[in-house]
């Protein structure tokens, strides 16, 4: 298959990129390196030393003698470029990771609330307008998140997308399968919500071949194609953006810093590795919807955790300590969280638990690369409102002077 993969220099992007390359596909990455940018604008970088996207294509070529293309675009700004790229290329599948994708990033400032909105919600609806445009019958899958669902605790498993309800008409009951009412937590999340509401659209309207994938936390770093060549490594983020818990926790230990949960760590995430990740897109692709089908939805994820149960297992693995921090995210300080995940279990998906993997992860990833962290972007701050901003806690270290009065 010819697959466009947006996004593809990016976390997850950039996995499945070798993968779906070392399966026989014939893949090129469309992309604007904003990830790259942003990590420039924060002052931080990823744990692992990242070669330019140029060279990492050089050496996968070098390594399998595949060959990768990357296509310099911004989804959101170059529509007229978009539209011609596809019509150029023609692509049998369009997978759709271009979106900025940290929550603590979204909600910083205003000017960060604006731009994901803008580039977020603008590239998904330029990808669907140039389909329909352009008249290719791409089957797009997209990278969503389980936060589109909110983190209430309702009781009731969380189906795959589509919630069975009873309206009262005057004939009586009717069942009927909704989208599952959005709650998103984060200017973030909130994207992925709209995101979806354009993608039933353009399934009803022009009869668009969409999956979306509502994706929990990744964890973890490497795939079987990362670890072929030390330039193939993927990107690491530890910092209080884009760093998420787990292997936020990972990296503390690591550099004897303390794990930092924020509030009670009540809080219940569905986690899936990037194993399993670049795994569960490919089934998704061996398996697309056909045309006038609704938009098929799949959780993508392995397995539910409390954020200080994370917390303790990893400090019992490592002998690290952990902080109770106030949170800066304004989020339900404990949750229960039931989610269904069968298609993909269906499809032969045998998940990497995280039981297994966290070891190796400490040691081959996190102590390896341990001298390139900058402990003063370790702790989260950019918060939720501006009350909770004032309660933020920069220093989890104690490590500021104070004054001796
Ligand atoms: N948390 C801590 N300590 C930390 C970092 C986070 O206690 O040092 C807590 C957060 O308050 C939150 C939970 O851990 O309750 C998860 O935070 P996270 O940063 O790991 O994950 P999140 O912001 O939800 O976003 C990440 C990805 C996003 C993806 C999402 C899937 O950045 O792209 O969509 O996970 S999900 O969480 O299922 O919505």
């Amino acid at each position: 298959m010819k697959i466009a993969i947006l996004g593809g220099d990016g976390f997850v992007g950039w996995p499945t990129c070798l993968h779906l390359s070392n399966a026989g596909h014939e893949v090129h990455i469309v992309d604007n390196l904003s990830r790259r940018w942003i990590d420039t604008e924060l002052g931080v970088q990823s744990l692992t030393p990242m070669d330019s996207i140029q060279e990492r294509c050089r050496i996968w070529k070098e390594v399998t003698g595949k060959t990768l293309r990357f296509h310099l675009l911004n989804l959101a700004t170059e529509y007229e470029r978009l539209k011609q790229w596809f019509a150029e290329y023609r692509p049998d599948a369009v997978i759709h990771f271009a979106e900025q994708r940290a929550a603590p990033y979204s909600m910083k400032t205003d000017r960060h609330k604006v731009y994901t909105v803008d580039n977020n919600v603008g590239a998904t609806h330029h990808v669907l307008a140039a389909l329909v445009e352009t008249g290719i019958d791409a089957h797009l899958v997209h990278l969503g998140t389980m936060g589109v669902y909110g983190y209430s605790s309702v009781g009731a498993p969380i189906p795959e997308g589509y919630l069975d309800v009873e309206i009262d008409t005057p004939d009586g009951k009717k069942a009927q399968q909704i989208l599952y009412p959005t709650r998103p937590g984060s200017v973030y999340h909130m994207t992925k919500s709209l995101d979806q509401i354009l993608f039933q659209f353009y399934a009803q309207n022009d009869a668009l071949r969409i999956t979306d994938l509502h994706q929990g936390i990744v964890w973890g770093t490497h795939t079987d194609q990362t670890r072929r060549h030390a330039q193939l490594v993927n990107r690491f983020d530890y910092d209080g953006d884009y760093g998420t818990v787990l292997n936020r926790f990972l990296i503390q230990a690591a550099i004897d810093y303390p794990l930092t949960v924020h509030g009670t760590g009540g809080q219940t995430r569905a986690f899936i590795h990037i194993q399993d990740s670049v795994r569960c897109i490919e089934l998704a692709l061996k398996d697309p919807p056909k045309r006038g089908d609704r938009v098929r939805i799949f959780n993508q994820m392995t397995e539910t955790h409390r954020v200080r149960d994370l917390a303790e297992m990893v400090a019992r693995l490592t002998g690290a300590k952990v902080a109770y921090l106030p949170n800066p995210r304004k989020e339900a300080d404990e949750n229960e969280l039931i989610v269904k995940n069968d298609q993909f279990l269906a499809l032969g998906l045998n998940p990497i638990r995280l039981e297994e993997g966290l070891l190796s992860e400490v040691v081959d990833v996190a102590k390896k690369f341990a001298h390139r962290i900058d402990r003063s972007r370790v702790p989260a701050v950019s918060a939720w409102t501006k009350e909770l901003a004032a309660q933020v806690d920069r220093d989890p270290e104690r490590q500021a002077l104070r004054p001796a009065s």
